[in-house]
């Protein structure tokens, strides 16, 4: 086969991935034959994700995590929903998420029967707790929260939204698949040691610069985990909870990888210079007369009042449209100060 080039990232401002850490990449080729699905046979990669789950705790605010290394968020919110309808005791379970929430969930909701309920969010994009108290009743399974929204990069008030579903004993679901790599670094309260929260997605293949797929899901107890246990009767190990069987050990060597290089000083600069980017880049949007939505984390959507982006794409541009049209940027790690200057001299020709 002739040798393409995979991917250049060099106008890529509409992925929430990014170029993998150098540690990353490496353990992800070192790591490819592994299968941390069949802990029996793979030993070591068994031993990595345990070691990918207690660091996933440490960013999350979480002294003993249970959880493991998924294929992405969409798994790691299925398995969450799924946990919380198992634990459920009704027959009719729902979940209540803002309609901010990632279209993962419609795919839990549909995989798992459980009635989803969308309450809309606030003026600034956040779920509204008096919208998510009024949706939940005795069936609600779990409340989500997200933090660190897919299209303004906003966080839900966490707390409120768990003492919601403490009080109709449901429980609560943070979505920081996104966010949970730069949060640490906030003033946001999102995690673990913040709020009651049960369940998190956190992904090491956004934010956390590991290769994809790489995504997280942690727990504060076991006994939650094996709500999702099946019986394996032929494997060294009794039970499994993952999704899927065959799991990519690639993804989570790369994870522990890309945590131990980074962790935590290295995730606070790239914050910090991502954020100084999306800051930069809604400033420079505003003085041309867009209307920005103010980034909160390194997120920026500003309405543009025509249609730039199939412009945008002919000249290799990559960016994305928010449901309401506006164009949206997102300031991964790849994207540079340079770039972002020669982004704003091309938009200065239309
Ligand atoms: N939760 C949140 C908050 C997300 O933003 C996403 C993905 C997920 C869950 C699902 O994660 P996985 O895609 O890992 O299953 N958000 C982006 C999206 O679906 C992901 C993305 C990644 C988009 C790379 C573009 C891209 O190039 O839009």
């Amino acid at each position: 086969m002739q040798r393409v080039e995979p991917q250049d990232f060099s106008r890529v401002l509409s992925s929430m991935c990014t170029k993998p850490h150098p540690a990353a990449r490496e353990a992800a080729e070192e790591f490819l034959a592994t299968n941390p699905g069949d802990p029996g046979t793979y030993e070591t990669v068994s031993e990595l994700e345990q070691e990918a789950v207690d660091m996933l705790g440490t960013v999350t605010g979480l002294p003993n995590p249970a959880g493991y290394v998924t294929s992405g968020g969409t798994e790691a919110n299925i398995q969450a929903v799924r946990i919380a309808r198992n634990r459920a005791d009704t027959d009719r379970p729902n979940m209540v998420a803002p309609d901010s929430a990632h279209f993962s969930f419609n795919k839990a909701a549909d995989i798992l029967n459980v009635e989803l309920r969308t309450t809309p969010t606030d003026e600034d994009h956040r779920a509204d707790p008096d919208a998510v108290a009024r949706a939940v009743d005795e069936d609600t399974a779990v409340v989500v929260g997200v933090a660190g929204s897919t299209e303004y990069g906003r966080v839900d008030p966490i707390p409120e939204l768990a003492d919601i579903a403490n009080e109709v004993d449901a429980l609560c679901h943070v979505d920081a698949a996104w966010g949970g790599f730069v949060l640490p670094f906030t003033d946001h309260r999102w995690h673990f040691g913040h709020a009651d929260v049960d369940t998190m997605t956190i992904d090491p293949h956004k934010m956390g610069q590991a290769a994809i797929p790489s995504g997280g899901l942690v727990t504060h107890s076991k006994s939650l985990l094996d709500e999702l246990a099946v019986e394996t009767p032929y494997l060294e190990s009794k039970s499994q909870a993952t999704l899927t069987g065959t799991r990519s050990g690639a993804g989570v060597a790369s994870a522990v990888a890309a945590m131990d290089a980074l962790w935590p000083v290295g995730y606070r600069e790239q914050y910090h210079e991502s954020m100084a980017n999306a800051e930069w880049l809604a400033d420079r949007l505003a003085a041309r007369g867009h209307d920005v939505v103010e980034p909160e984390l390194p997120i920026v959507a500003a309405d543009m009042s025509m249609p730039v982006t199939e412009d945008l794409r002919r000249r290799g541009w990559r960016v994305t449209k928010t449901g309401a049209g506006e164009m949206r940027v997102v300031c991964m790690p790849h994207v540079t100060r340079s770039m972002l200057r020669s982004f704003v001299a091309e938009l200065d020709w239309f």
